[in-house]
């Protein structure tokens, strides 16, 4: 395995041990984790690997293979820069169990497509070091601790959903979060079974200002819930009196939080039935609702669900955060050239980059891999 001759070549020993940690989609439920909502992501088949043995002198040794070079060195945490404060941030929450550690990693996750690659670098990091140490974190703990290290240490004000999921998918399931109470369940997704397959579409573009409007958003939130006087929007119970008390921005985010919570509980209503093809409606009502309520799409992700529907899916929807990264595409198996064919042509005709396809079937979360 390449991440772990990397290790042995660069700290001159073997790692002590090794986690692979995935990337995710989600299916449903989008900017719903800051307000206390539910979500349900999948892992996907690509994420980070981490090899990782603890030191206790307090140095910090990191390389990627992503990023060719000399293993970066930190005796403070402080010194870490750029895609390294993602795991020295882990090692910073971990607090006093983690003096040091020699760390390599290696990720395939494709960049930039909003699939969380840094849920997956934290959470494999934090995987491994919670083995290494034998800690007796749970996965919902280090999913915790990774959200915190990218809030309070790398400074990005994200949810829960992409580390949990990260941390808790099984392979062949979508995974049911209340990201209030943090229990979860995991809700088998064989869409196969059903003729049907998930297609990533990856815009390749990401705008800029990705980070500010999505603090700006979950501003918004929070300032509707105070003037709401509940604790969170997912508190809303009647939705027409609480957009009569609202204005401009604000209305427009609750109508979307308080409907696309909804849409997750319709959505497993739809699974557990297994009517999964009306899934897509529920989808498309999403995508519209983050476009026009919630404003965080962008004219290649509604390009390419359009064009998705125009060549046959059953619904597609923006997935993430918005601004850009990818859409997801409930495709009939057949109809996958044909779906592929109408994006790319729409996006031709718009002079858009051309957009990638990715196969997405749901993986298992974390999980340490065996070194020969
Ligand atoms: C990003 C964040 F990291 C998540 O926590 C979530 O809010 C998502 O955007 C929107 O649903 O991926």
């Amino acid at each position: 395995m390449r991440v772990v001759e990397a290790f042995r070549e660069a700290y001159a020993g073997s790692p002590q041990t090794v986690w692979h940690a995935p990337g995710r989609v989600n299916l449903i439920g989008e900017h719903t984790d800051y307000n206390d909502g539910f979500v349900l992501p999948f892992a996907v088949p690509w994420g980070v690997t981490a090899a990782v043995t603890p030191r206790s002198d307090g140095v910090i040794r990191v390389l990627s293979l992503q990023s060719p070079g000399e293993p970066a060195t930190f005796t403070s945490h402080e010194q870490s820069t750029g895609w390294t404060r993602y795991v020295v941030g882990v090692l910073d929450m971990m607090g006093a169990d983690v003096a040091g550690a020699d760390i390599a990693v290696d990720g395939d996750v494709p960049q930039g497509a909003g699939l969380s690659s840094s849920a997956a670098l934290e959470v494999a990091v934090a995987s491994a070091l919670n083995d290494a140490l034998d800690l007796g974190r749970t996965p919902m703990e280090l999913a915790l601790l990774s959200q915190k290290a990218e809030n309070d240490f790398v400074g990005m004000p994200c949810g829960i959903m992409d580390q949990a999921a990260s941390a808790l998918c099984e392979e062949g399931h979508a995974l049911f979060l209340d990201c209030r109470s943090l229990a979860s369940r995991t809700i088998p997704l064989d869409l196969a079974a059903h003729g049907l397959s998930m297609l990533i579409i990856d815009t390749q573009v990401h705008h800029e200002h990705a980070g500010g409007e999505y603090a700006k958003r979950r501003a918004e939130c929070e300032s509707a819930a105070r003037k709401l006087g509940v604790a969170a929007l997912r508190d809303v119970t009647d939705l027409a009196g609480a957009l009569e008390r609202l204005q401009g921005d604000e209305r427009k985010r609750v109508m979307h939080v308080v409907t696309e919570n909804h849409r997750v509980e319709a959505l497993i209503g739809l699974l557990r039935a297994g009517a999964v093809t009306e899934i897509g409606a529920l989808l498309n009502a999403s995508h519209l609702s983050l476009r026009d309520q919630y404003e965080v799409s962008s004219p290649e992700l509604d390009v390419a669900v359009e064009a998705a529907i125009r060549g046959g899916a059953r619904g597609a929807r923006m997935t993430g955060g918005g601004f850009g990264g990818s859409a997801i595409a409930l495709v009939p198996v057949d109809r996958l050239d044909g779906v592929k064919e109408s994006v790319s042509k729409a996006y031709e005709e718009r002079g858009f980059r051309a957009p990638r396809f990715l196969p997405a079937t749901p993986a298992a979360g974390a999980r340490r891999v065996e070194v020969a």
